[in-house]
């Protein structure tokens, strides 16, 4: 039993903050991340940092425009949405990611355009789904583009303003939301395939319009797309219906391993575990939201061995209890119910490490309804 169960149970017993069960924690939690949301709107940025990017976009004359490390649907989305937004522009433009396009997006028309190490002469950087610059990774050379202005774009609450232009808007619910209003602004129509890229944007990181921040702002934008051509069938067909037998496999693996304590449920897959279930890549997207699905937990945890050997820690959370700054102290980053970081240690090291600065998280969110 660690420090966060005892801490839980003498919190609910006492009927002063009237509550009544692990119900009235999270609705507890929910009010607190509410107004911790509602006062981070007015630090959102303005309007103005769309115009000035879409500004400094129509003087460029070379474009470099990357997504963070382990890109997800949004990160994809975003940056194939704005590449044929540029292309319609006519504007020169590199596309890059430090890591290959999961299996899932591969669908999206651009996709195998897509570099690890770009190479050539950029007087422009925009950077799409990313909290910080080290989550760019080797796509991003800081050798060979001092000095380059950097547009930052992006809906991470953990985002660290790296850019020389920063467009960070949590309140929206993907960034390819964001590339859809930029899109807007530089007066490029939307055709079928921008429109299927942003949308399989929004579609991934709402889990399927199914994330507490599913507003009526992004039913608006995905009606939008839609209008423009994108099918949202074949969208969801391929990013959540469709997996290798491998993946299957691996999964049944990690399932029939998984662990709960204090309400937190956690698995681990390592190197041996893939190369015995045949599979090839990082991606193993998905898993940590169903393990979370457990009704006997609050938090999620997938530990995942990456073929460089550092471990990959993939974090999600009711609502009302924020795993974005556990994922932030541990030099990752995210949103406050999916966030993730990765560690250079062994396995069991980020799992000590891990849980432990979780559950030292949990007590501090305790102790602040606590106060309040
Ligand atoms: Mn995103």
């Amino acid at each position: 039993m660690g420090k966060a169960y005892r801490a839980e149970r003498v919190f609910l017993r006492d009927e002063s903050f009237g509550l009544s069960g692990s119900a009235g924690f999270i609705e507890a939690l929910k009010t607190k991340s509410q107004q911790r949301s509602e006062s981070s709107a007015s630090i959102s940025s303005a309007p103005d940092e769309s115009q000035t990017a879409a500004q400094l976009i129509r003087q460029a004359r070379g474009i470099l425009v990357i997504c963070h490390i382990m890109p997800d649907g949004d990160a994809i989305g975003s940056l194939l949405g704005l590449a044929w937004a540029l292309h319609k522009l006519g504007k020169e433009h590199t596309l890059a990611c430090a890591d290959p396009v999961p299996d899932s997006f591969v669908y999206l028309p651009g996709s195998e355009d897509i570099v690890s190490y770009p190479e050539g002469n950029y007087d422009l950087v925009i950077s799409l789904d990313c909290s910080d610059l080290k989550r760019l990774g080797v796509a991003y050379d800081q050798n060979s583009l001092r000095g380059v202005p950097i547009i930052n774009i992006d809906h991470h609450v953990t985002n660290v303003g790296f850019g020389s232009v920063n467009w960070v808007d949590p309140n929206s619910a993907a960034t390819a939301q964001m590339v859809l209003t930029l899109i807007e602004r530089l007066g490029v129509p939307l055709d079928p395939t921008i429109a299927t890229c942003l949308l399989n944007g929004i579609v991934t990181d709402t889990r399927g319009f199914r994330t507490p921040n599913t507003t009526p702002a992004v039913m608006e934008a995905a009606t939008r797309l839609m209008m423009a051509g994108a099918s949202m069938s074949e969208i969801t067909q391929q990013v959540f219906n469709r997996r290798p037998l491998a993946v299957v496999r691996l999964w049944g693996r990690a399932l029939s391993a998984v662990q709960l304590d204090d309400r937190i449920i956690w698995t681990e897959i390592n190197q041996a575990m893939k190369h015995e279930c045949g599979f090839s890549s990082d991606s193993g997207d998905g898993l940590v939201g169903f393990l979370t699905s457990a009704c006997e937990a609050d938090v999620g945890i997938v530990f995942t061995e990456k073929d460089n050997g550092t471990i990959d820690v993939s974090i999600r959370s009711m609502p009302g209890i924020d795993i974005s700054n556990v994922a932030m102290r541990l030099g990752g980053g995210g949103h406050p119910q999916a966030a993730g970081c990765n560690l250079n240690s062994s396995l069991a090291e980020a799992r000590e490490r891990v849980l432990a600065e979780l559950r030292r998280s949990l007590l501090e969110q305790a102790a602040a309804i606590n106060i309040n």
